[in-house]
């Protein structure tokens, strides 16, 4: 059986009370940081890990947390990143509702870690019960000693606080949550300069995603040394996948990396293969932000190597052949699946939560999505796929946060890989039309 970092104690009843976590080693990490490491031993065993960021971009955490800049008298901050939206990705939620008290206490450690004395949990909007249930953990471990002024007698102060999101997708983009911690719109900023040096009020800020936060505890539980051994290349650890879409066991699995794609998804320990009895006919690997894949492609690289659950395999062969692991929301298709009708959903999804600032994005979103809504009932020509194609190519790399690339790549790779069921619908018209009958008013 993999081996288990994060969801160990996942069945144990009441686990996400303090007192079960405690029982069953919780806060351990802690002490150990508090008591016998100093701040840059923290960061270095997070470096030694070879953690990269769970959230979608992968950047390593050791790394963007030794950025952060340490100006003399000027406050830092921890903001973690709960604003989980990205389509098909549920994992943080899972863990912020199961085991509370592993996220408070990847705060606390690396609160300690960064020399902030003042965090913050930025829940999506939408979460209230995950927020009522942080809530509740933050006051547990206040009661405990383990937050508050003088942390187990080591003269460390920490106050973390839950701030419910504004309620936009955007606002899990990392500098729109800030622009939204300090109570304006959601607008991304343009980087640099990035937080780490610049970031709420202006302080130097990190913003981590809420599975690389709690996985700061095993790592000073074992040693960075220790997690490395975990996974392969430089894939570090386990990861949190979210499985949805036509799957016989759908949910969320803690896998170690490096798992095959085909394991993954046909195992019984996993996703105990796809429903009905039907055939896997595309994936989307990591939310709906990155490219889609077919079966056969999903499977096993163009060199014929079987894919890996990693964030190098799922990425070999480019944007051409590959996609990326990103925020770990896997979304399988079966068979009888309209690729043409989930690539105008997610479009929709994009179009709608674009903040508006830059042209190729609000503009660009919008003419894909109406164009799309056309072909996929019935009233689309050859020359709008290569529109699409077009308008995909217009937007990608010309935006100031990665939303654009976001809403670029699910219709690009979904023409590449798909073309002949976007063509279908041009010559099928009238059949494409009658199979979306009662569904037009979307
Ligand atoms: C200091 C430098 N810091 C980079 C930091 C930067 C950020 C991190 C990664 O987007 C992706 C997006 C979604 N000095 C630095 C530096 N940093 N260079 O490193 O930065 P970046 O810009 O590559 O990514 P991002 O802006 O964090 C995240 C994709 O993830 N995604 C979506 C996820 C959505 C959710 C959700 O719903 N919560 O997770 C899925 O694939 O498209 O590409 O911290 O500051 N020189
Ligand atoms: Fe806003 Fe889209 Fe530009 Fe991001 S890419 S800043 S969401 S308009």
């Amino acid at each position: 059986m993999a081996r288990k970092l994060l969801l160990t104690h996942i069945d144990v009843p009441g686990i996400h009370t303090f007192e079960v976590y405690r029982q069953k080693g919780g806060y351990r990490a802690v002490e150990k940081a508090l008591k016998t490491l100093t701040p840059e031993e923290v960061v270095e065993e997070v470096k030694k890990s070879g953690l990269r960021g769970r959230g979608g971009a992968g950047f390593p955490t050791g790394m963007k947390w030794s950025f952060l800049a340490k100006p003399e008298g000027v406050p830092r901050y921890l903001v973690c990143n709960a604003d989980e939206s990205e389509p098909g990705t549920f994992k943080d939620r899972y863990l912020m509702t199961h085991i509370p008290h592993a996220l408070i206490e990847g705060m606390i450690v690396s609160s300690y870690a960064l020399g902030a004395n003042t965090s913050y949990i930025y829940v999506r909007g939408e979460m209230m019960p995950q927020i009522r249930i942080l809530e509740r953990a933050i006051a547990e471990a206040k009661n405990a000693g383990l937050l508050g002024k003088n942390i187990l007698g080591t003269g460390y102060d920490l106050e973390v606080y839950v701030q419910p999101g504004g309620g936009a997708y955007i606002c899990g983009e990392e500098t729109a949550l800030l622009e939204s911690l300090e109570g304006k719109r959601g607008n991304p900023r343009i980087k640099p300069p990035f937080p780490a040096v610049s970031g709420l009020y202006n302080c130097p800020t990190v913003v981590n995603n809420v599975e690389s936060i709690a996985a700061t505890v095993p790592i000073i539980n074992d040693g960075g040394e220790e997690y490395a051994k975990i996974g392969i290349e430089r894939s570090t650890g386990t990861k949190l996948i979210s499985a949805g879409g036509n799957l016989n066991k759908p949910g969320v699995y803690e896998i170690e990396l490096g798992l095959p794609v085909e394991e993954f998804i046909y195992s019984d320990a996993y996703c105990g293969g796809i429903a009905n009895g039907k055939r896997l006919k595309a994936v989307v690997a990591g939310g709906s932000s990155v490219p889609i894949l077919p079966a056969n492609l999903i499977l096993k690289t163009l060199k014929g190597e079987p894919r890996l659950m990693t964030y190098e395999s799922l990425a070999d062969g480019g944007f051409q052949s590959g996609t990326m692991l990103g925020s770990g929301g896997f979304i399988a298709y079966d068979e009888d699946q309209c690729i043409v009708r989930n690539t105008w959903n997610f479009t929709r999804f994009y179009h709608h939560e674009s903040c508006g600032q830059c042209s190729p994005c609000r503009e660009g979103t919008g003419w894909m999505e109406k164009v799309l809504h056309k072909i996929e009932h019935g009233h689309g020509s050859f020359s709008d796929i290569d529109l699409l194609v077009d308008v995909a190519k217009k937007i990608e790399g010309n935006t100031i946060c990665p939303l654009g690339d976001a809403a670029a790549w699910p219709v690009a790779s979904a023409i590449r890989h798909f073309r002949d069921e976007f063509e279908w619908h041009v010559t099928n018209g009238q059949e494409a039309q009658a199979r979306n009958y009662g569904l037009a008013h979307y």
